[in-house]
């Protein structure tokens, strides 16, 4: 494909845990790939990579880190994919991404350590490639505990959950440039991906998409 061609869109699906995320995204990657859109899923964190098996020890339980550095790994999760994201994206490729710096950011500050708190947490997410929509599938910690496999993972309780929830909404606050669209993610899934079809379908007739994306600041 050459340069010319429009690029593809950057879209990041945020919220808390079993807001239902990765089916939301599986769900508009396939609506776009049948709707002659090309598209790719991308999620982190990447629990194939090597940081990516360093976080799944610890998500699972099974090794320890400190706050810091479990954090930083996350980071650099992202930063090793960015390279191929952005190849993607310069071929016309929409990639729709499961969680990114936002969940980066809210997940360490949650966790009330007074060294870790949202500017530092934020910190090593400047400069990733800045998403063109992000959508917050938005639920309560009580809904979400009610879906299913809630509480197999560390982070994954009621308290913690909470705070991640407000967390999103203070990160949002200070990110005023990022395009951002709440979603009630409370009723079912096929309502849910219609919300989202029609935010992306309105999102696409008018971007104006920066080749290549700009960056988190
Ligand atoms: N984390 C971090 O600390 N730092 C970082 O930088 C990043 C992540 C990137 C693992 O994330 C943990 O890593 C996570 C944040 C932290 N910690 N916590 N807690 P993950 O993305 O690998 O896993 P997850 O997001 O916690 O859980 P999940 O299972 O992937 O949730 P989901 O993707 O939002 O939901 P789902 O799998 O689509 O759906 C969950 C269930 O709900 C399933 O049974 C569905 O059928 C059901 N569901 C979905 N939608 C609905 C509706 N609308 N109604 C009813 N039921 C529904
Ligand atoms: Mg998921």
């Amino acid at each position: 494909m050459s340069s010319a061609s429009p690029r593809g869109a950057l879209v990041v699906v945020e919220g808390l845990d079993r807001s239902g995320k990765s089916s939301q995204c599986q769900i508009l990657v396939d609506h776009l790939n049948q709707s002659g859109s090309k598209a790719q899923y991308v999620k982190f964190p990447d629990r194939s990579t090597p940081t990516g098996k360093m976080i799944n020890s610890y998500l699972t339980g099974s090794a320890q880190q400190d706050d810091h550095s479990i954090h930083l790994l996350f980071s650099a999760n992202r930063w090793e994919a960015i390279q191929s994201i952005l190849q993607m994206l310069e071929f016309g490729m929409n990639i729709i991404i499961d969680r990114y710096s936002f969940s980066g950011a809210v997940y360490s500050a949650a966790k009330d350590n007074p060294n870790l708190g949202l500017d530092w947490a934020w910190a090593c997410e400047v400069g990733l490639p800045k998403p063109d929509l992000v959508l917050f599938l938005d639920l309560s910690s009580e809904e979400a505990a009610r879906r299913g496999g809630y509480g197999e993972e560390r982070y994954e309780t009621q308290q913690m959950q909470s705070r991640v929830r407000a967390l999103f909404q203070d990160l949002f606050k200070r990110l005023p440039n990022v395009n951002l669209k709440q979603i009630n993610a409370g009723c079912s899934i096929d309502d849910v991906a219609t919300e989202i079809r029609t935010t992306f379908g309105r999102f696409v007739e008018q971007a104006k998409l920066e080749r290549p994306p700009e960056k988190l600041q």
